[in-house]
């Protein structure tokens, strides 16, 4: 039996997969985001940070770290120049201010949220704040997600008109559905859409209910057109955003005038994550920080300032992901990036003192064709899948049947794909498969996370076997 002492500090590797709930009919979607201005994301970030709940860039005990390892380099400088500064007499207050914060630091559990971007991390976190009855949207929020939507919508229908082409181009006789039948209407409202999509809304600029009205009008008609629907169809080719198969349906609405989303639209929505926001939040006696960051690559060096005293992280991948690429390298499919970046955090030392107990896995019935990594497309450290491909049958019954059979294999693929990649022996790690727009779903999970955590709280205090 391993001493309790071991058992300590133990760091808890749960993956939750995300799950689109549409793909009962679609195909892949990924995001193309960086397509908001800047300001707008700032704006939303910083309202974001205002809602009233507890959070910050890093820990208390982060930063004085910080501080202590700059004031031990200035130490240092001092000793290689020649002086005799015995000790920096702002050392011995940090260290006293450590001992508090390490003590207070004890009692509080650290939950790190990471994963690539667009895999679902900070939806998951909106829909844990707000299953902790945190007000999801204030008026302001509202009014500044409403612009994101509505830019967004301009962007990516701006995308799948110029993709219509390229694909057109390409292969005229492959692609040959891509092509946009000109008509003087079509003509008319592309013009329309190319000429609104040079401005970003939010920077002082706002169309004038009128233009808002017409631009409905162009997105919804060329959203119906059967060249757009088929590129749409191919956007596992090139970076898109989830969920813009909702919004191009309500181009109307989303375009009028007094347009607010409901909480369910901004959770749909897609905000990219710069930096990092923690919350805090208390479950049976036990405070947890939950932090979530930024997944895109150029995010991922920041990742680091985290880690410390971490009690679990919740690794999230997307499963629509095995057929998309990512917004930062539309060479790379998201998949592939995924399982990279778990293999390299799951075993950084940070996280060593770790476990493996069992995995459990909860699915929702999904109908989707899966085949996750082409067969052809096999890299030498890559698993190849082996499981069967959904094919629709004409009998709703064995259809149903057909598919639980093939989502089944595919889920445990995936799930195979990242805890395979981890090389320390002892570690605990769960897997949940959901979704993250769910707020019960999720909200189980963290009950799920929570307990794992708590009981090996107990279990490391000696109070439970
Ligand atoms: N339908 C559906 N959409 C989801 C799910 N999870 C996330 N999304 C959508 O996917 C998009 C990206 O989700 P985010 O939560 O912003 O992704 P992220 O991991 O925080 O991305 P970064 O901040 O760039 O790291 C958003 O438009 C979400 O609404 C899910 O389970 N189902
Ligand atoms: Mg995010």
């Amino acid at each position: 039996m391993r001493s309790a002492s071991k058992e300590k500090n133990k760091t808890k590797i749960i993956i939750v997969v995300k799950v689109i709930p549409q793909y009962l009919k679609v195909f892949t979607i990924n995001f193309a985001n960086g397509n908001h201005s800047e300001k707008i994301v700032n704006l939303l970030q910083q309202a974001d940070n205002k809602m009233n709940f507890q959070q910050s860039e890093l820990s208390v005990i982060d930063q004085l770290k910080h501080i202590k390892r700059q004031s031990v380099k200035k130490n240092h400088q001092s000793q290689r120049m020649g002086c005799c500064l015995a000790t920096d007499p702002a050392h011995d207050e940090i260290e006293k201010r450590m001992n508090v914060e390490h003590k207070k630091d004890d009692k509080e559990r650290k939950l790190l949220l990471l994963g690539i971007g667009a895999s679902g991390k900070s939806t998951i976190f909106k829909n844990l704040k707000r299953s902790q009855g945190v007000v999801m949207i204030e008026p302001r929020v509202a009014v500044q997600t409403a612009w994101v939507i509505r830019q967004t919508l301009i962007e990516l229908m701006t995308k799948l008109l110029v993709k219509s082409r390229t694909f057109y181009e390409m292969d005229k006789e492959k692609n040959a559905d891509c092509l946009i039948e000109e008509t003087t209407e079509t003509v008319e409202y592309i013009k329309l859409l190319l000429k609104n999509s040079e401005f970003t809304f939010g920077e002082n600029v706002e169309p004038s209910e009128e233009d808002l009205v017409a631009l409905g009008n162009a997105i919804s008609f060329l959203w119906k057109l059967p060249a757009v629907k088929a590129t749409f169809a191919r956007r596992g080719k090139f970076a898109f955003e989830d969920n813009m198969e909702y919004f191009f349906e309500r181009a109307k609405t989303v375009m009028h005038p007094k347009f607010l989303p409901t909480e369910e639209e901004v959770l749909k929505a897609r905000v990219r994550t710069t930096g990092a926001v923690t919350y805090t939040y208390t479950q049976q006696d036990t405070t947890f920080l939950i932090t979530d960051v930024g997944g895109q690559r150029s995010e991922r060096r920041k990742w680091i300032t985290h880690f410390d005293n971490v009690s679990g992280v919740i690794f999230v991948t997307a499963l629509n992901h095995y057929n998309c690429v990512l917004f930062e390298d539309e060479q790379q499919n998201a998949m592939h990036e995924a399982v990279r970046l778990f293999t390299e955090y799951a075993n950084i030392q940070e996280f060593h003192k770790a476990g493996l107990r069992k995995t459990a896995l909860r699915c929702k019935k999904k109908k989707k064709k899966y085949y996750i990594l082409p067969k052809k497309k096999k890299k030498k450290d890559e698993e190849q899948w082996n499981g069967i491909d959904y094919e629709p049958r004409e009998d709703p019954e064995q259809d149903q049947i057909h598919f639980k059979q093939c989502s089944d294999q595919a889920i445990e693929f995936i799930q195979t794909l990242f805890v395979t990649r981890n090389t320390v022996k002892e570690r605990l790690i769960y897997c949940h498969v959901t979704c993250a727009t769910d707020q019960d779903n999720i909200k189980t999970v963290f009950l799920d996370v929570q307990n794992i955590i708590i009981r090996s709280n107990l279990k490391n205090g000696g109070l439970i076997p």
